[in-house]
């Protein structure tokens, strides 16, 4: 038997962009581990990609392209030829056109491959066609936009400095599950005598992995923030000098929380005892170097951008960043290492069509009107799993005048609604070339092992629609890996050759930022700027979330689960048994209160739908609120519909992202 080892990249949407040895056997990947001299990876995957070849070689792949013989959602099809897969999307675009205008198609997709080529493929298509455009704003904008109010365009900080940190705070992060690179090296400054915290709403893994946990209630992190601010500021905890060089509006600040946010306040929003929010201002305050490194979960919220910006203020109140390993670390922005104008080919729009937000997929589908969406390409995502208001995404995708096309590795829940489906490569199937967000590294890599079936790839795909419209753009015939090469042949001040070629020999590189990471801050005045009157609000302040006003008792939040990653990897038996099944996680006093037991079904409802879960009574949750873990595909639930059913349109106050954690409701049993 031929055996090689070829090196690849996990494609998932997760910070690390994992190097990957991938052993293939006559053609096939027999198995995954992780590439030992990848400087994040160091030889440890997460549970999620130890059996990536079961993916790859699952028996539920999608093989051919396949034409929808049974009503929409029944997930009944007839296998058809490319070509005719083909010529019948591309005529009934052509009459779409003709007829609606090109506006009337909606491009959906977002991160089944973090590759920039294969995550970017349609955009070319989607411009020269002239369909609307897809506002990609459903993971955490409102992050990108709390960080750019106080630090403007200054980078993050390099993460591995987290090493020299004393005291290191995982800020609404569940690094056990979703960076387990970050918790080990978390765990490794721990073990060289650093303290470790975690804030969450509920006892995470990572939270078991802690020295202290600092429980909340969703969507208050601001109060707690504002609290800890006010402390350190009435209790002399400043770092003057450094403020006075390097932050504007302090003053400002102090004027507003001084009255308004003491932690006797912001206790009663927060959940914590004041005597907390008091302590944890004085041991952050008096730390060497402390270290917060930002999660996603808070961003989640109506408030999401305004807590970001207000918990950002912490490091610079007590200088906290003039100290090696002292900072706080949201996540790597590297855009500018491959500028993709190359791919994405703004060019080829004839003029500015509407852009419309993946958060709002269920009204795009029901209420547009100007024209209405009559046709609909999803690629490398699951919106009737992932989009909030899964009611109104169904009700959208049910329409029988809609002409749906799903490009999938997997008949999906969104995959069962198309009229068309089309079989996708998985990451060993294609080339691509992958940056980390939560680092500063980037490899490339090429195809390990053939398409499985008659699978192809995004771009591929992208190829055959354009000649099908009969388009002869030069473009369009190009391959994968010379787009690749587009983006490697373009300069950038982030690589010099050196690390181009290395780059094109597949190896893992680090990037080289061509501005200092640390005390620099690129913002129009030059400094941190918690005053900012370019914003609607011109300083930090409490603001509330969107569902405390909804009227239903109960929080809820969706949380991730470490043996999945959105609705990915439930193909995967073991790692889906792991999660047994779709729970509702409840606290004893909230259950004794509604006559509920343990192992129960119950019904969670709100304004927007009902959905079913398996009741588990655990001390994991607080009083108050409930949680469940996963994106579960609907084959696999008892009830009819996933948690998202209870999730709203509604975006959050900065960068128009989805407020997915911003829930209420009450349950029942049945
Ligand atoms: N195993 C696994 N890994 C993943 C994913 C997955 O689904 N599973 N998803 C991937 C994706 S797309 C993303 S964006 C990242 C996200 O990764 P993270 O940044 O870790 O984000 P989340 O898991 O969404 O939320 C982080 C934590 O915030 C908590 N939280 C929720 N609301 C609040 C709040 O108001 N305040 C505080 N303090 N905490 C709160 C949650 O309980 C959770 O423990 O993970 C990626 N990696
Ligand atoms: N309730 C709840 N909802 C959530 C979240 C949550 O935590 N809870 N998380 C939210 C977040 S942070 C995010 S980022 C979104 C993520 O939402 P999505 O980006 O839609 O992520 P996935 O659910 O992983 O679905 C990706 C799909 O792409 C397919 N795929 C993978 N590779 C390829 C490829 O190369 N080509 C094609 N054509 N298909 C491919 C996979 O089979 C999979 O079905 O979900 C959001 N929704
Ligand atoms: S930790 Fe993230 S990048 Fe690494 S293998 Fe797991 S999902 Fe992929
Ligand atoms: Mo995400």
């Amino acid at each position: 038997m031929q055996s090689v080892t070829i090196r690849s990249v996990c494609p998932y949407d997760c910070p690390d962009a994992c190097g990957l040895l991938v052993t293939v056997e006559n053609g096939r990947a027999s198995s995954v581990s992780g590439d030992p001299d990848h400087p994040v990876t160091r030889g440890l995957l997460c549970p999620k990609m130890r059996h990536y070849e079961d993916t790859v070689h699952s028996p539920r792949r999608l093989t051919t392209p396949l034409r929808r013989v049974g009503t929409k959602g029944a997930g009944e099809f007839m296998p058809i030829s490319w070509e005719c897969a083909i010529q019948l999307i591309c005529s009934r675009w052509k009459s779409i056109v003709a007829t609606h205008g090109a506006e009337a198609i909606l491009p959906y997709s977002y991160a089944g491959t973090m590759g920039l080529v294969q995550r970017n493929a349609g955009h070319a298509f989607f411009h020269k066609i002239g369909a609307s455009r897809l506002e990609r704003t459903i993971c955490s904008p409102a992050k990108d936009a709390g960080w750019k109010a106080l630090m403007g365009d200054t980078p993050a900080m390099e993460p591995a400095e987290v090493a020299k940190s004393d005291l290191v705070i995982l800020w609404s992060i569940n690094a056990a599950a979703t960076s387990i690179h970050a918790m080990r090296d978390a765990q490794s400054a721990r073990r060289g005598g650093a303290r470790l915290w975690a804030v969450d709403t509920y006892r995470t893994p990572t939270c078991d992995a802690v020295d202290e946990m600092f429980l909340i209630r969703p969507g208050s992190d601001g109060a707690l923030a504002l609290g800890m601010l006010h402390v350190i500021e009435k209790e002399s905890l400043l770092d003057k000098e450094f403020i006075s060089a390097n932050v504007l509006g302090f003053d400002e600040l102090s004027a507003r929380i001084l009255p308004d946010c003491s932690p006797e306040l912001m206790s009663n929003v927060c959940g914590l005892p004041a005597e907390t929010i008091k302590r944890m201002a004085r041991e952050y305050a008096r730390a060497k170097a402390p270290f917060i490194r930002l999660g996603s979960g808070l961003t989640r919220y109506g408030n999401g951008a305004m807590t970001v910006r207000t918990i950002s203020c912490l490091p610079a109140v007590i200088g906290a960043w003039t100290r090696h390993g002292g900072g706080i670390f949201p996540g790597t922005s590297t855009g500018g290492a491959f500028p993709l104008q190359s791919l994405l080919r703004e060019d080829f729009m004839s003029g500015e069509s509407r852009l419309i937000s993946m958060n709002q997929l269920g009204a795009a589908l029901t209420e547009l009107d100007t024209p209405a969406v009559m046709s609909l390409y999803v690629y490398h995502s699951n919106p009737a799993a992932i989009a909030p208001d899964q009611n109104a995404v169904i009700r959208g995708l049910e329409r029988e005048e809609l002409f749906t096309v799903v490009h999938e590795r997997f008949l999906t829940d969104t995959a069962r609604y198309a009229d068309i489906v089309l079989p996708a490569t998985t990451s060993l199937e294609h080339p691509d070339l992958y940056r980390c967000y939560g680092s500063y590294h980037a490899q490339r890599c090429d195809a390990a092992i053939p398409p499985v079936g008659m699978a192809k790839s995004n771009w591929e795909v992208f190829c055959l629609l354009a000649a099908g419209m009969g388009w002869n753009e030069p473009f369009f015939r190009l391959a994968a890996n010379e787009l690749i090469e587009l983006l490697l042949v373009e300069e950038s001040p982030w690589r010099n050759e050196n690390v181009t070629e290395r780059l094109r020999r597949g190896e893992p590189v680090m990037l080289t930022s061509p501005v200092p990471l640390k005390n620099n801050w690129l913002t129009p005045s030059g400094k941190i700027e918690i005053l900012n009157v370019r914003e609607g609000e011109p300083l930090p302040r409490l603001l509330p979330t969107h569902a405390e006003n909804d009227g239903y008792p109960l929080r809820l939040q969706p949380a991730v689960s470490p043996f999945a990653l959105n609705s990915s990897f439930y193909e995967q038996d073991d790692l889906r048994s792991k999660q047994t099944c779709m729970e509702l996680l409840m606290n004893q006093c909230d259950a004794e209160a509604r006559g509920l037991h343990d192992g129960q079904t119950v019904t969670a409802r709100n304004g927007l739908g009902a959905v079913r879960f398996t009741l588990r009574i655990s001390e994991r949750v607080p009083a108050g609120t409930v949680v469940t873990e996963g994106v579960w595909w609907r084959e696999f639930i008892t009830g009819d519909r996933g948690v998202n059913a209870l999730t709203s349109q509604r975006l959050t106050d900065g960068g128009r992202g989805s407020t997915l954690y911003d829930v209420t409701v009450e349950v029942r049993g049945e």
